[in-house]
């Protein structure tokens, strides 16, 4: 009988699971190596912020023309650095850069990596929890070099995917494929440690997440929904509580291990909400429909839209089944009522 408090590393977790997700030659393992390096380095990173002038803009927009954060450009460099390295990945794509960067003297390699670096960036100089999002795929041609149809991959494609949070303890979350699980860095001994087993999340929820602020935008059917979350119900347990951070990975975490919904709907401002379809929808999709929850546009399965542009953006009602059942039967309905 394996003894309870047995302390199980990522590293170690990965190298049982190999097997079960057909790595037999380690390039997986490999990628993940490198993953958690670079996310141990951004996590010293972050926690020291506040000491050292890695604070405030960069002076350089992204190619959303938002403002980049210093330390969005330092968490940048270290995951491509990683990435490149791990001699596993032919492209790494990243919010952070117009275009696909090909990895020198990988370029053959059968691995292509999309991340978040930094995501909530907003939140990086008020001390709330922040995150870097990834997402690998296996490149299904066998050229040289990647070309367009190894790059644009429905979600559904993904052969892992995860997060590292970087909150009141450092975090990371995720999947081949084979269920969701967590694992806490033990900054002691600087080794990420399995914490959460088998994540699932609630099938009904009582927390909503959604920039409120945009109401007088939001579609019909959202203000409807909205609506009912907040109105008073005793057997569904309503008003439901609103928690809304502003950095998708703590509000999503926060939902996936309690239950709740988070949505960024399409606005007449922004026809495609905010998310980007490759860096955050995708990723955290696949995480969601392992943890028994689901995703959507409000029209499809997030997983099957079709890229068409690296850095597209999708809205998203993402998290417990019920609540995004629910939440899309009132959108779709409000839409079909104003046609
Ligand atoms: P970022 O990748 O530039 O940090 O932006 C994405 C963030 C998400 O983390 C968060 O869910 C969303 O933007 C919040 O947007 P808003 O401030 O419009 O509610
Ligand atoms: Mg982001």
């Amino acid at each position: 009988m394996p003894y309870s408090n047995e302390i199980i590393t990522l590293e170690q977790f990965i190298v049982d699971q190999q097997a079960l997700y057909k790595d037999a030659g380690g390039s997986l393992s490999r990628i993940f190596r490198s993953i958690e390096l670079a996310a141990k380095v951004v996590n010293r990173d972050v926690r020291k912020a506040g000491l050292v002038d890695i604070l405030g803009n960069q002076g350089s927009t992204n190619t959303h023309g938002e403002d980049q954060k210093k330390l969005d450009v330092i968490a940048n460099d270290r995951f491509i650095n990683a990435l490149s390295k791990s001699g596993e990945v032919s492209v790494v794509i990243s919010e952070e850069n117009d275009e696909p960067i090909f990895v020198e003297g990988s370029e053959e390699e059968k691995y292509i990596v999309a991340i978040d670096p930094l995501d909530g960036s907003s939140n990086i100089d008020v001390n709330a929890s922040i995150g870097t999002i990834f997402s690998i795929y296996r490149r299904p041609s066998s050229s040289k070099v990647a070309n367009e149809k190894d790059l644009y991959q429905k979600g559904k494609h993904q052969v892992a995917a995860g997060y590292v949070i970087y909150g009141s303890s450092t975090m990371l979350v995720y999947t081949t494929g084979l269920g969701v699980n967590g694992f806490t860095l033990d900054d002691s001994i600087q080794e990420f440690c399995l914490s959460h087993p088998n994540i699932q999340i609630p099938t009904d929820g009582k927390i909503f997440s959604v920039n409120e602020g945009n109401y007088a935008e939001f579609p019909q059917g959202v203000k409807n929904y909205v609506e009912y979350c907040k109105s008073k119900d005793k057997e569904t347990n309503r008003p439901y509580g609103a928690r809304y951070i502003g950095s998708l990975i703590a509000d999503f975490h926060r939902n996936l291990l309690k239950g709740g919904i988070f949505m960024y709907p399409p606005t007449p401002k922004t026809p495609n909400g905010k998310l980007r379809l490759m860096y955050e929808c995708n990723p955290m999709s696949f995480l969601i429909e392992q943890a028994g929850g689901k995703s959507s546009t409000g029209t499809a399965r997030i997983l099957e839209v079709e890229p068409t542009d690296l850095h597209q953006r999708v809205p998203i009602f993402i998290g417990s089944a019920n609540m995004v059942d629910l939440a899309v039967k009132m959108y779709q309905e409000a839409e079909v009522a104003t046609v």
